[in-house]
């Protein structure tokens, strides 16, 4: 073909393609949105294909969230928004937190990779997280990429490493993908000075704080206890035990007892206290009588109230983001 010719050709095509977008764009407008180069290529997810292909200890750990077990409230957004329940002294579930947020299509496991590989993250043993605290972990944590914790850490059985990187915000394509933020979120993004010029105390500011979590299966933090927070299930699932504070503001030897074996006191990891500890001595009746048992499924937030104490396990890959009040950027 002569040179000329060529060109022309390829300015039809390029022509066509742009008449075609537009056509399309037109008449649907999801297309507008559509980058060619998206789905286009393959991603290798590595031995799972998807979050959702991963091992999941359904059968071990799943319930029903039975009110006799969960005993917690599951609340629309829209009813936790317009009663301002952080404020109250009492954990929540809420549902369709992530109906309109961009993550459910950026953040299924290929869209992950390919959007996000090199972006930082922090990993640890569950438990090391637990015992610490999520917030003072800095030290027991190391940096290490998405990629490669899909890739080399995340299914090695070998190795307990989980990320849950408290103190490292999420950048900021990730935090675009989480938009709509619920409130009590929205409020700072909406309106920062209001937030800044609050007489309140800064532990009891909400910020634009916003962390990220990966882990697998059976992965989860012990028990521990931290400022008022939201956690926020993108994809999978977590079980959820949450103790009370008031009933062990005057009685820690309570607290201790509920979380440890009495005669051998490390902390479990926690299949283990569900395996070892849940059913024996107390411990049941007192979750069953000051406290909560319940799953958080995939677009729900729940909300553990500052101080109570609460432990988790992750039912099959894990993907969620959390914010603590006091918090920021
Ligand atoms: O997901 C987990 O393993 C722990 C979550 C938690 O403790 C929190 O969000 O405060």
């Amino acid at each position: 073909m002569k040179k000329g010719s060529m060109h022309s050709t390829q300015r039809l095509i390029r022509l066509l393609i742009l008449l075609t977008a537009w056509i399309c764009a037109s008449s649907d407008p999801s297309c507008a949105g559509v980058d060619v180069n998206e789905s286009s290529t393959q991603i290798n997810t590595g031995r799972y294909a998807t979050w959702e292909d991963a091992p999941a200890s359904i059968e071990e750990f799943d319930h029903d969230n039975n009110e006799d077990i969960c005993r917690l409230p599951i609340i629309s957004l829209k009813k936790w928004e317009a009663g301002k329940f952080w404020l109250y002294n009492q954990p929540f579930i809420v549902t369709n937190v992530t109906d309109d947020w961009p993550a459910l299509r950026r953040w299924t496991k290929d869209e992950f990779l390919r959007h996000y590989p090199d972006v930082v993250v922090g990993m640890g043993t569950s438990r090391e997280l637990g015992q610490t605290g999520p917030d003072d972990a800095g030290d027991a944590l190391s940096k290490t990429t998405i990629n490669d914790y899909v890739f080399n850490w995340m299914h090695n059985m070998k190795r307990d490493n989980y990320v849950f990187d408290r103190k490292l915000n999420m950048p900021d394509g990730l935090l675009e993908d989480c938009q709509p933020y619920p409130q009590p979120l929205r409020h700072f993004v909406e309106d920062p000075l209001s937030v800044f010029n609050s007489d309140l105390p800064n532990n009891f500011l909400w910020k634009d704080h916003l962390a990220l979590t990966i882990g697998r299966d059976q992965q989860g933090l012990t028990f521990h206890r931290h400022n008022a927070a939201l956690n926020i299930v993108v994809f999978g699932a977590k079980r959820w035990i949450l103790y009370d504070a008031e009933r062990f503001s005057q009685n820690i030897t309570r607290l201790k007892r509920m979380t440890r074996d009495i005669d051998n006191p490390i902390q479990l990891s926690t299949p283990n206290w569900f395996r070892e500890l849940y059913n024996k001595n107390e411990r049941q009746e007192e979750i069953r009588n000051y406290g909560h048992d319940c799953v958080q499924r995939a677009g729900e937030m729940l909300y553990v109230p500052r101080g109570w104490a609460h432990m988790v396990i992750n039912i099959g890959d894990s993907v969620a983001v959390v914010s603590e009040r006091g918090l920021d950027a």
